[in-house]
This record gives C-alpha cells, structure tokens and sequence, in this order.
C-alpha cells in the first residue's frame, strides 16, 4: 500500500490515518513546489494530478473522503469509523463531504484564487478571496454549530474525521485566510489530535521537507 502525499496538505490526513491503521504502507512524496504531480508518471495514477492518491497493489484511489473511508473501515488496527448501518456512520461521511466540498475549497479560494479566476486578473482574484472569507466564515458557523463540545467530532471516539478536522483547523489558522475566525469547539478537538502520538510522528516526517507551524 502507497500514500502519495505533500507535507500539510489535505494529505496530512490520510498519513495520520494509514499510520494509525496498523497497515504497513510506503509513502511517496509527490512535490507540488516542482510541480512532479503534473508528471506523466504521476497523471498515470491520479489523472487530475492531486493528491493525495493511496495505491493498493494494482487498484487505485483517489479524494480524501474515500481514502479515509477505504482506511477507516479496514484498519487492521480496527475500524477507524463508525459500522454500516449505525446513524454516527452518515454523520462522519456528512462530515468528511462538509470539509472536502466545502471548508477545503473555501480555504483553496483564499489561499489560490487563480484556481477560480484568471491569475493575470487581479481583481478578479480579490473578489473569489472575498467571496472565499464569506463562504468560510459562514461554514465555520456550521461547523462550530454541529460540534457537540465532546471530546471528538463524533462525541467520544476518536475516527478517520478528526484527522481530516485536523488539517483543515491547521488551514484554517494560516496567515493568508486573513480573518479571524471563532471556533474553540473546534480549536479542541484539533489540540486533542494533536496529543496523539502517531500525529506527533507523522507531523515530525513532513516538517523534514516542508516547515509548518502547529499552533499549539
Ligand atoms: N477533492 C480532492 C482535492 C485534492 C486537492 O486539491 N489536493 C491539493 C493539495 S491539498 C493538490 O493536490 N493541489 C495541487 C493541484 O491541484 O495542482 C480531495 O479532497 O482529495
């Protein structure tokens, strides 16, 4: 099993699962400062040429969402998320598509408008950041909303969505965003990941090629 993965990138969250999982697992840096995710090589895996992409033997995946769910539910270690059929297992996948369709690609907006508007327009990029930070400030509200205070997004265990919560938080408090945000429910739940010691190592493996601040 291979974790193709860029340090602090929404990547940070299957890294801490597949490390959690008790799987043995390779991981490969796929450098998005040499842009070595538009490579042939690489396309040949992930055709929209993002990470992360997790290969099992010859069988491929693609989307956080699905790869936290694949490595959620088949963790040798056990399982990473809530049983089919158990209400908590719809909450996490509302979760997981809250933060990939939504926080991730507000976030992208502010930090990459030239993603959503031409890169020699710059006016047009201030207005997606904009819109961005207005979109963002709406599904932090959501989010802190939904959050119950428990000790995990779920309420008392931990699962493959406090890992994704986790990076997004640490997005979520770069410079760039540019607002301040208020979300203490949330804030707690990533200090709480935080505390573990599988996301202390695999944080450590990153930060040896891409120096990032946890700010706790
Ligand atoms: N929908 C995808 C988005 C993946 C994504 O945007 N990955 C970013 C890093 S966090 C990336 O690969 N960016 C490089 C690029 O798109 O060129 C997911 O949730 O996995």
């Amino acid at each position: 099993m291979t974790l193709y993965y860029f340090p602090r990138a929404c990547s940070l969250a299957p890294h801490i699962i597949i490390e959690e999982s008790g799987y043995s697992y390779q991981r490969v840096l796929v450098d998005l400062r040499t842009a070595s995710n538009k490579g042939s090589d690489y396309l040949s895996l992930n055709p929209l040429g993002a990470i992360p992409t997790l290969s099992v033997g010859n069988w491929v995946l693609t989307e956080t969402h699905s790869i936290l769910t694949y490595l959620g539910d088949t963790a040798p270690n056990g399982p990473m998320l809530p049983a089919i059929g158990s209400p908590d297992r719809y909450i996490a996948h509302q979760w997981m598509n809250f933060l990939s369709s939504s926080i991730h690609t507000y976030i992208r907006s502010i930090f990459r408008p030239s993603a959503y508007a031409p890169a020699d327009d710059l006016s047009a990029q201030a207005a997606v950041r904009k819109t961005g930070r207005s979109n963002l400030v709406r599904a932090v509200e959501s989010l802190e909303s939904r959050l119950t205070g428990s000790d995990w997004t779920l309420g008392d265990t931990y699962s493959a969505v406090d890992a994704y919560m986790f990076i997004m938080y640490l997005w979520s408090d770069d410079d760039r965003i540019g607002i301040t945000l208020d979300r203490p429910k949330w804030a707690d739940v990533a200090k709480r990941v935080w505390q573990r010691s599988a996301v202390k190592n695999i944080v450590a493996v990153e930060q040896k090629d891409r120096d990032f601040v946890i700010p706790f």
